[in-house]
């Protein structure tokens, strides 16, 4: 149950460094002011109370970590990931890698984790994930609505709507990033790149990790663009806004810059959901964020366009410039 504050406090605003925290036990105006805040300055933030049972994300961490323990000759028959399945330190089809292994999942309902994994012959608990994956994009879409509706928009579920839809193209992924040991070779490990810079393509995307630092994001707030270590919080959730989200809402909410570093002596390990639209949606500017001070910025393009242009580019690419309207 959501337990609502009833003591009159104002929403905060959010300059430099500090990573904005969204309550969602408080009142619920004061929530979806504070989300568009934290949206429009730094596209990310941290969310705390949520609704999504502590089981259930102890056992999604624990398949996950179950599965990375396995042999590698194991874990590769579920890859190498194109772009589904278990990839070990290259990351998408054009170069580039990090300092990771991973397993990429489709997080659709309808075409459960179960099918990947049960082609690439492997044991992945899919009733565990399906189960997650069902949590997660529920709080996905109440931040959502809570987003529209700080936004002011009439129809409340313009952007949940792409998200709930039976053929959502959503995805779950589970890196895994090497511990650091002291010895010599190990060493240049520390503050090397995990995951390199990148904004996520979907709508928005909700991580949680265990407790090792190595997620920063580019602070837009800060002139030299600094990177912002967010120090890890097992029991929360992360959210990002992804590129189509900052494309809907003209370029009034921004799709947060971010990478993963391996700083740490312990292993890490996330689980990020990529909440995003069926193949075939269009994706435009809402009109009620176009005005003559926002004119529109982008053009109309369904998301199986913007993926095929996606997977053409580095994982860095400021891809959404190249959807400007002219
Ligand atoms: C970044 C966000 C998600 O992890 C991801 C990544 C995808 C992949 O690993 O297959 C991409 C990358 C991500 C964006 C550009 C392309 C595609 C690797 C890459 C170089 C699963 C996604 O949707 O886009």
């Amino acid at each position: 149950m959501v337990v609502v504050s009833t003591t009159p406090v104002q929403s905060k605003r959010y300059i430099g460094t500090e990573i904005p925290v969204i309550d969602l036990s408080r009142r619920r105006e004061i929530v979806q002011e504070e989300i568009v805040n934290a949206c429009e300055e730094y596209g990310f933030f941290k969310v705390i109370n949520h609704a999504i049972p502590n089981d259930v994300v102890a056992k999604m961490e624990a398949v996950g970590l179950e599965f990375f323990a396995k042999p590698v000759t194991e874990k590769q028959q579920a890859g190498p990931a194109n772009p589904l399945g278990y990839g070990c330190k290259s990351i998408g089809p054009n170069g580039d890698t990090g300092e990771l292994e991973y397993l990429l999942l489709h997080a659709n309902q309808q075409l459960p984790a179960k099918i990947i994994c049960e082609e690439n012959q492997i044991e992945f608990s899919s009733c565990v994930v399906m189960e997650y994956v069902g949590s997660v994009k529920e709080l996905a879409c109440e931040i959502l609505e809570l987003l529209a509706q700080g936004l002011g928009l009439e129809d409340t579920e313009t952007f949940s709507r792409l998200i709930r839809d039976t053929e959502s193209d959503s995805l779950l992924r589970l890196n895994h990033y090497p511990s650091y040991n002291c010895n010599k070779e190990d060493n240049n490990k520390v503050g090397r790149v995990g995951f390199g810079e990148h904004s996520d393509p979907q709508i928005i995307s909700l991580l949680r990790s265990n407790g090792v630092a190595g997620l920063q994001i580019l602070s837009p707030s800060t002139d030299a663009g600094d990177w912002v270590p967010v120090p890890p919080d097992p029991a929360a959730f992360f959210v990002n806004v992804g590129d189509a989200l900052q494309a809907m809402t003209n370029g009034r909410l921004v799709s947060v810059r971010h990478r993963a570093m391996v700083t740490s002596y312990d292993t890490r390990m996330s689980t990020v959901f990529f909440g995003g639209p069926p193949l075939h949606a269009w994706i435009s500017p809402v009109p009620e964020m176009i005005t003559t001070q926002r004119p529109r910025r982008y053009r109309s393009f369904t998301w199986s366009e913007f993926k095929k242009m996606m997977y053409s580019l580095r994982l860095g690419h400021n891809r959404l410039e190249l959807f400007r309207f002219k």
